[in-house]
This record gives structure tokens, C-alpha cells and sequence, in this order.
């Protein structure tokens, strides 16, 4: 099994142990999914009496800690091997949400806890890789803040919160502050639990908690709430093809995926049988852009009336929007593109990690095949846009735990049938996500389904003599009320020609998209 090392470099070792030690990181250090190794840097120390600090060269107020025992620490720790190294210090760049994603995904991590006025430049320049701060207010040492660090980051890690679908795909208002919660008793000073989350009506809950969020993030954080609004304008802009952008109008809402590249442009569009039209425009232009907006971020720009290309006929005016995203815990694009020039731009965008890119677009796909991409395969859309949860008839499902993980591999894995791109890795961590549920009949696994992780329905699954029962269905419809229950809009790529797969999907009401979907796949760059 795989161990994350955080290893801090402090004069108080024994803070960092007692603050993590009784919390739910001390139990995934009991476990083994992370470990926990703190260096007192004065054992480090050349000096005879045990002294780590001394004045600062040119005066000031205050100590600094020498270079030499930091330094030492430091290579007693890493053996000499390149080791991600930060230094909590007030100097550095604010912590964030996306930093600790990021460094959760490192094996081994090194913090530097500095006190006095601080450490000698001299050995920052040479251990030091990261400078980050927890906030602008002055604390008395760097010991909270590697914790509070520490705390972040390990969350993330693949099991230390449990077998729950992760921690960052919870909650469904991810932009958003959380809702006020209730508990018994149903009136306490007087004061009433809201009568609708008593009712019983889930919809109206979870619309009520909506609610509720968007008035306090307005109220307590307008930052947040401007950003909110922004995203909530492009998602109501996708939904004018919601069958084509359903994946990326889920990644916006579920709050899993960043804009990388937006491009909204107003089109003019000319229908080729109006005789109105017919004989005005050379052929080649069969639309004028308006308006156009490249920056990310800038996304969701109310649309303007036209100003150029002014044409003498009442015309309908569409919206195309050519878009990037990036599933950053994943490695997964999603792109659309309205035409090549918006189509290079995407291309130039694409984060170079970027292992899996799922487009709609023929100009795309084809752009990307040019550019260290290969398609895996191409895929038929299909969402549920009803709100009314499915029934479940096969009543043995449950999520699936990593004892159930040769089973999977079994059928999936190693049957060369099976999706490409999916492996050992792939399984593993969709299990320790809480993604994957299977079914069981006389005692025994006989099938499965999951959440692929950025965010279809997918790797359905049941053995031949389990087929033609309904298991299918239910481990479906199971995995669909999951994801209505949070708010979701269930949607899956069925590969193109798997006509059962489609048929299954209809009958529970789903419905297809009219584009087709390529997942393209990362070439080795040495292989181009
Ligand atoms: C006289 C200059 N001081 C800056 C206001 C020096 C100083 C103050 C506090 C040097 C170290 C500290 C201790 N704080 C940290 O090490 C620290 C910290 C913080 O104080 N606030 C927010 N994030 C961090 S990360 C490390």
C-alpha cells in the first residue's frame, strides 16, 4: 500500500505530533495511508551548546535561525533526492484549496518551520521550492500553519476520510458557502426548525438549501458570489444544446472543473433556404461574429446586439460557444470549439498534463490527433433530465470497498474487451473514492457501475449468467438516485455501436445527444 510522507522540520516537534495525532490525520497515520515524521532542527546543530540562531547581519530587531542546522535537517531528510520543500513563512504566497490539491498529489512532502524572525537566505535559496503563507495576520511561529497545511492536503488523500465519494465531489454548492443546518430538538428557544425540512420533500430541501446558500455567500462573501454568478451564466449558455454540453454544464455545477478558455461570440446566422438572404453574402459567410471574448475568466459577458456585419434581413441570432475545461484532480479536458480559430486556441490552452480530452467537435478532434492525441474511442452522450428518482428492483448493491477490487480488475482489466484507458490505478482509486457499487446475487459479487471521475456514468458490468434480471438496471438506477440526490443531472458515454448499452440506458429514460464524443488519449511525446 502506498504511504504519503509529510515530513516538518521545526525547533517543536512535539506541537505538530500532539495537534495531528488526535484527529482523523492521526488515524490515517495509525493506518498507514500517511505518515508523520517530524525533525527537531537544534538536533542538527554544529554548535557545542545546542544554539540554532544568531543576529542578523546589518542589525534589526530580533534572531534568525543559522543556515547551517536547517540545512542539515534538511539533507538528513531527503538523503540529498530532489523532495517538494516548503516554507511556511508570513512572505509567501497565500494557501488555497487548489495548492492543496495540487501537493496532495506529491508522495512525500517536506515543511519548514521557521521562528525568530526568520532563516538565513542563504539555505532558502538551496532547500526551498515552495513559499506560501496561511493568510495575511501575524502568527508567533510556522508550526500552526504546516498543520493547518498538513490537515488540508492529507483530506484529500485517497482514504483517510473513509470510503465516502470524495471529499471535493460532496457537496453540489461547491461555489458557494453551505446552507444553515438543524438538529433536534425541533424548537429551542423558541425558535423553529424550517418548516421544510420537515416535510419530507427532498426537492424543495434541496432548492430551500440553495437558497439559503446563495443569500448568505452574497451576504458574507460577494467575492464568491460574483464568481458564482459568472459560472451560472455559462452554464445557462450551455443549455441552449443542453444534450451536446450536458458534461461540461455537470463539471461547472458539481464545481469540479476550472475555465481554462472561453470564447462566447453572437453569430448572425443565415438559414441557407431564406431567398432573402440567398445572393447577399458570398457563400463562404454564413455568419458575422459580433462579439467575441477570449479572456478566461471574462466568460459570461451578457450578449450585445450586433455592431458589425449588419445585415438587411431580420435573422436569428444563436450563441456558440467555444470553451476549455480542466478536471485538475483527474487530468481530464473537455473542450468545445465553434470554429479553427477558436479550435488552435484550445489546442495551444491544453494544460501539457493533460492525459484524457473529451471534445464534441470534429475540428478538435482533428486538431488534437496533430498534437500528441489519440482517439480511444468514440462515444453516443446520454443524459436524465427527469427528477424523479428510478426505481431499484435487484436490492444487493452496495458501494464497492478495495476487497472487491481483483473482481473488478478481473472483468475489466484484463478482459480485452473492456474500455481502453482504464487500468489497475484507475480501479483503485474509483473504489477508495466511494465511486464504484456493485451487485451481489447468492452470496457473491456478479457486476458493478461507477462514476467515472470526471463525472459519467459509466464501467457498467454483469456477469453473463446475471444477465436479463434487471441487475443492470438497478445498479444504474442506483447510481442515478445517488447522483439526484445530490443535485446532479446523470449523463454517460455509451461507446458508439454498444446498441444493449444504449437500449438500457432508453428504457430508463435516458436520451442521446446529436454529436458524437471522442475520448482522445495522450501519446507518449517520444512516440510522435
Ligand atoms: C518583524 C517581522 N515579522 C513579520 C510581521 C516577522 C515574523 C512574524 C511572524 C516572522 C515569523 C512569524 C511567524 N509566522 C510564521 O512563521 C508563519 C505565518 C504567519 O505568521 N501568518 C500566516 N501564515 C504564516 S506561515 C508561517
Amino acid at each position: 500500500m502506498h504511504t504519503t510522507i509529510f515530513h516538518v522540520l521545526t525547533l517543536f516537534p512535539e506541537m505538530i505530533v500532539q495537534g495531528l495525532s488526535p484527529s482523523i490525520i492521526g488515524r490515517a497515520w495509525e493506518k498507514n495511508i500517511i505518515s508523520l515524521n517530524t525533525v527537531n532542527i537544534r538536533d542538527y546543530t554544529a554548535d557545542r551548546h545546542g544554539k540554532v540562531d544568531d543576529y542578523p547581519y546589518g542589525g534589526g530587531a530580533g534572531m534568525l535561525m543559522q543556515a547551517q542546522p536547517v540545512y542539515d535537517a534538511h539533507t538528513a531528510v531527503t538523503g540529498g533526492r530532489k523532495v517538494r520543500t516548503i516554507y511556511v513563512t508570513p512572505q509567501g504566497t497565500p494557501f488555497t484549496q487548489a495548492k492543496a490539491q495540487e501537493l496532495a498529489l506529491e508522495d512525500e512532502l517536506v515543511f519548514l518551520c521557521g521562528h525568530y524572525e526568520g532563516i538565513d537566505e542563504r539555505v532558502l535559496e538551496e532547500i526551498v521550492t515552495d513559499y506560501i503563507s496561511i493568510g495575511d495576520y501575524v502568527l508567533t511561529g510556522g508550526e500552526l500553519p504546516a498543520m493547518v497545511m498538513i490537515d488540508a492536503i492529507a483530506r484529500l488523500i485517497p482514504g483517510v476520510l473513509g470510503n465516502d465519494i470524495s471529499a471535493e465531489e460532496e457537496s453540489f454548492y461547491n461555489d458557494l458557502l453551505e446552507y444553515p443546518q438543524y438538529s433536534r430538538p425541533e424548537v429551542w428557544h423558541e425558535k423553529k426548525v424550517p418548516e421544510i425540512l420537515l416535510s419530507g420533500n427532498h426537492r424543495k430541501v434541496t432548492e430551500w438549501r440553495l437558497e439559503q446558500a446563495k443569500q448568505r455567500t452574497a451576504e458574507r462573501r460577494p467575492d464568491l458570489y460574483e464568481k458564482y454568478q459568472e459560472k451560472q451564466l455559462l452554464i445557462q449558455r450551455l443549455a441552449r444544446h443542453k444534450r451536446n454540453n450536458i458534461h461540461m454544464m455537470e463539471s461547472l455545477a458539481r464545481g469540479c472543473a476550472e475555465v481554462l478558455y472561453c470564447d462566447i461570440m453572437t453569430v448572425n446566422h443565415l438559414s441557407a433556404g431564406n431567398p432573402a438572404v440567398s445572393g447577399q453574402y458570398p457563400a463562404e459567410v454564413k455568419h458575422s461574429v459580433t462579439e467575441k471574448h477570449s479572456e478566461s475568466g471574462k466568460s459570461a459577458v451578457p450578449e450585445k446586439f450586433p455592431t458589425k456585419g449588419k445585415c438587411p434581413v431580420p435573422e436569428k441570432r444563436i450563441t456558440e460557444i467555444s470553451l476549455l475545461l480542466y478536471h485538475r484532480s483527474c487530468k481530464t479536458c473537455m473542450a468545445i470549439a465553434a470554429d479553427i480559430a477558436s479550435g488552435e486556441a484550445i489546442a495551444e490552452k491544453l494544460p501539457e498534463d493533460t492525459e484524457l480530452v473529451i471534445v464534441s467537435d470534429p475540428v478538435l478532434k482533428e486538431l488534437l490527433t496533430q498534437h500528441h492525441y489519440r482517439v480511444m474511442d468514440s462515444y453516443i452522450q446520454m443524459l436524465y433530465t427527469r427528477k424523479e428518482p428510478l426505481p431499484v428492483r435487484h436490492k444487493d448493491i452496495y458501494p464497492l470497498t478495495m476487497e472487491h477490487f481483483p473482481y473488478v480488475c478481473r472483468w475489466y482489466c484484463n478482459d480485452g474487451k473492456s474500455v481502453p484507458g482504464i487500468n489497475d490505478a484507475y480501479v483503485r482509486e474509483r473504489i477508495q473514492a466511494g465511486a464504484m457499487y456493485g451487485a451481489f446475487a447468492e452470496g457473491r459479487q456478479v457486476g458493478f457501475v461507477g462514476i467515472h471521475s470526471e463525472g459519467s456514468l459509466g464501467m457498467l458490468f454483469v456477469e453473463g449468467a446475471f444477465r436479463g434480471q434487471g441487475i443492470a438496471s438497478s445498479l444504474e438506477a442506483c447510481v442515478v438516485n445517488r447522483m439526484l440526490e445530490k443535485g446532479w443531472t446523470p449523463y454517460g458515454h455509451i461507446s458508439a455501436g454498444n446498441t444493449a448499452s444504449e437500449k438500457l440506458q432508453e428504457k430508463l429514460g435516458f436520451y442521446k445527444a446529436e454529436k458524437t464524443f471522442w475520448w482522445l488519449e495522450k501519446t507518449l511525446a517520444n512516440s510522435t
